[in-house]
């Protein structure tokens, strides 16, 4: 027996454990899955035994398949899941499956496979497997609609969503909740139907029960997903394998199930999703931050400015419980602040996502203050003001003056110099950045900004409280964007200039809706406002080689008054109430002019040329920062570009999608960029290293 399984026999039961810590992933490789094979026809061949339970140790039944092991060659002589669940298709004795925490994926097909499920509140139950651009592959599509039906088996294989014990009970996933300790409750069930005379029951023996409408309903599923899930195959062989479930005997359906997987199995999409899986978790660990480094605990929190960002920032802290004061300059200030935060959480009470008992506790942890006295006992405080270094750094002194030691001092800006802002306080250790992204009650990305000073207790406070908030941490270093906003500089700045050289804005942004983006550069710029870009231009201007190439195409926009939605145009035109984009001549004769005062005759641009241009930008950029030690692993750009700033997770990332294209071929790219288009395009030296050697940004997993 694997030592990832026990077994022994208790009275008539012969129960089997689950322990490869931390979720009990059921590895094959290392023998999990053979080990409870072997466990199950042990206790099927032995005569003392009645019955079979089957458990998991630690925090979970099961999170699933060992994700890490896809991707690498099978393993021969060892049994995987489709064997184990077809296995105990045949066995004789009643097998029950007591589940705690999550039960996810493959962990719930072997649940599905037993004869009897038990489970304590506050498990979850689900099959997540089309978020990694999968499909449940060990009968889960064919099992879990013979026991809940086909309407409620799609919603869940479709949306990946896991459900309560309670709602695993209402469903018919779930026969009964066990409550107090798992293993002696789980036995006593087990004994229990053994008195009783529980029969075996096989859920592949069930029939699936249709939806009312028939076929109608999954063609009418069918034109929704492939509607809304754009670029995702997933979804739609899931849907697939439901319908099979219904249509055909269950042999014939698991042959189909075994198919489609197969095909999603191999392709970039999953490939794509698994990085992104594992990236989000690894952006959690800091390599010179051991994890045991004790964070300081935050019970109070403090926001300076009321203001979008300040008004969200509260949010995220209330929504987790944590008391937070609100600190403006005078009430009319901090009324319309507190006033925008009702108005947000009224909204999502209306659409029936948070109780109004709910949003008045979450009020109720909010205040608002006015003199900086009041923040002395806040465990972090948190600064939202305006986008000035001036106004930072008097903020900071401020701050270091009212602040009670040990209190963390954080910045939100998205572009200033952090090391700077902290040199105006005696505790620079202290301080970090904390870049929220708008709007920052419901944006997941964090960026935790490390200054050169910051302790590694400040480090590892602000990691901490980016999952407290439930948010996407990233470490990041200080320069002028940290990593998304440098980025999408680079981003932006290319797209004007194909705009310049022929290009409209709706070309751009078909192309990169096309890829993937849910909104192409000049709708994300007209949805942000386009004077923010503007105000740190003209703050750039200064700076700026006067021989650099610059597009002043943005600045006549604004120029104009026309800052995007919010002045109802921008790049585009706006009815009134309507959010669609439609194209505007008066910007299509601006872009025209802006040509001619460059110099530049316009030319037809491929959307080929869009494409890599605009990709290209991040993956050039994202090199540098990741030689610069500004990001720590190629994997992080990608968990920013995805959480912050809508990359498709299909896609894995700049760096991953990158690595899919192959190096060598950005490379060539680029260089040919760099050879037609000059300073923009030098190829980053890691990009260069890493295409001769054969290398990837993120190596294989
Ligand atoms: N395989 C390998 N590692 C896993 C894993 C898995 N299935 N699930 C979690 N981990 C690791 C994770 O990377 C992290 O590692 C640690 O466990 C804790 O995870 C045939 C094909 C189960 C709800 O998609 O949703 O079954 O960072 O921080 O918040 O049909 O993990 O500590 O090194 O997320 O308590 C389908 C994925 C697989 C479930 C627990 N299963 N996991 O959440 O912990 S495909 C899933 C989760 C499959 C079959 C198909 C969550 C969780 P590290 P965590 P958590």
């Amino acid at each position: 027996m694997s030592e990832l399984v026990q077994y022994r026999r208790d009275g008539h039961v012969g129960v089997i454990s689950l322990n490869n810590p931390p979720v009990n992933a059921l590895n094959v490789s290392r023998g999990l899955v053979q080990g409870v094979l072997d466990a199950v026809k042990e206790a099927e061949h032995d005569p003392a035994v009645r019955a079979l339970l089957i458990l998991g140790t630690g925090k979970a039944f099961s999170g699933g398949a060992d994700i890490a092991e896809f991707g690498r060659p099978p393993v021969a002589d060892r049994a995987n899941l489709r064997d184990l669940v077809a296995y105990l298709d045949t066995v004789s004795k009643l097998v029950v499956a007591a589940i705690h925490g999550p039960a996810m994926g493959g962990g719930l097909e072997l649940a599905l496979a037993c004869h009897y499920r038990a489970a304590q509140t506050g498990a979850q139950l689900g099959l997540p497997e089309v978020k990694l651009g999968l499909l449940p592959g060990a009968g889960g599509t064919q099992r879990l609609p013979r026991l809940i039906g086909a309407v409620n088996a799609l919603g869940m294989i479709v949306t990946g969503d896991p459900v309560s014990t309670e709602r695993a009970l209402e469903l018919g996933i779930v026969d009964e909740i066990l409550e107090g300790d798992l293993l002696k409750t789980a036995l006593a069930c087990v004994n229990r139907l053994l008195r009783e005379g529980r029969a075996v029951r096989r859920s592949s023996s069930l029939v699936a029960t249709p939806a009312p409408e028939g076929a109608a309903f999954f063609a009418a599923e069918r034109a929704r997903i492939a509607r809304d899930q754009r670029g995702y195959p997933a979804p739609l062989a899931c849907l697939d394998c439901v319908q099979a479930a219904v249509e055909l005997p269950f042999s014939k359906g698991v042959q189909r199930e075994r198919e489609l997987f197969q095909g999603l199995h191999a392709s970039s999409e999953s490939s794509a999703l698994i990085h992104v899986f594992f990236s989000e978790r690894q952006a959690a660990k800091v390599a010179d931050v051991p994890e045991d480094t004790p964070a300081s605990p935050i019970r109070s929190a403090a926001v300076l400015g009321a203001g979008t960002m300040g008004g969200g920032i509260a949010m995220n802290f209330a929504n987790a419980g944590i008391p937070v004061r609100i600190l403006e300059q005078n009430q009319e200030g901090l009324d319309r602040g507190l006033a925008v935060v009702r108005k947000n959480y009224a909204a999502t009470v209306a659409k029936g996502r948070l109780s109004q008992a709910e949003m008045d506790r979450r009020l109720g942890l909010m205040s608002g203050i006015l003199d900086y006295k009041d923040l002395a006992d806040a465990d972090i405080v948190i600064e939202a003001v305006f986008e000035d270094m001036a106004v930072k750094k008097q903020v900071f002194q401020a701050l270091d003056a009212h602040c009670k030691p040990g209190a963390v001092l954080a910045t939100n800006t998205s572009t200033l110099d952090v090391d700077e802002i902290a040199a105006m306080t005696r505790r620079p250790e202290a301080v970090l950045g904390l870049h929220f992204f708008s709007p920052a009650n419901v944006m997941r990305l964090l960026e935790v900004v490390r200054g050169g000073a910051s302790s590694a207790q400040t480090i590892a406070t602000g990691m901490k409280l980016a999952r407290t908030l439930k948010k996407v941490g990233v470490l990041v270093g200080v320069c002028d964007g940290f990593v998304g906003n440098r980025m999408v500089h680079a981003y932006f700045r290319e797209a004007a200039f194909l705009l310049e050289e022929g290009a409209l804005p709706q070309q751009v942004d078909r192309v990169l809706e096309t890829f993937g983006f849910a909104m192409g550069p000049f709708r994300v710029g007209d949805l942000a406002g386009l004077d923010v870009g503007w105000y740190i231009r003209k703050r750039q201007a200064a700076t700026r080689p006067a021989n650099q190439r610059y597009s002043v195409i943005a600045d006549r926009i604004c120029e104009r008054g026309r800052y995007g939605q919010k002045t109802g145009a921008g790049y585009y035109r706006y009815e009134a109430g309507n959010r669609n984009p439609i194209p505007d001549p008066e910007i299509e004769a601006l872009i025209i002019e802006a040509s001619q005062d460059a110099g530049i005759a316009r030319r037809e641009i491929s959307d080929e040329e869009i494409l890599q241009r605009c990709l290209y930008q991040l993956v050039n950029e994202g090199a540098k920062i990741l030689e610069e030690g500004i990001a720590q692993r190629a994997s992080d750009i990608d968990i920013v570009y995805v959480f912050g700033y809508g990359f498709p997770r299909f896609r894995g990332g700049p760096m991953f999608h990158a690595d899919t294209v192959g190096l060598p071929e950005v490379l060539a790219v680029v260089e040919r960029f760099h050879a037609a288009q000059g300073e923009f395009w030098t190829p980053a030296p890691l990009l260069r290293r890493l295409a001769q050697e054969g290398g990837r940004f993120n190596p294989r997993g």
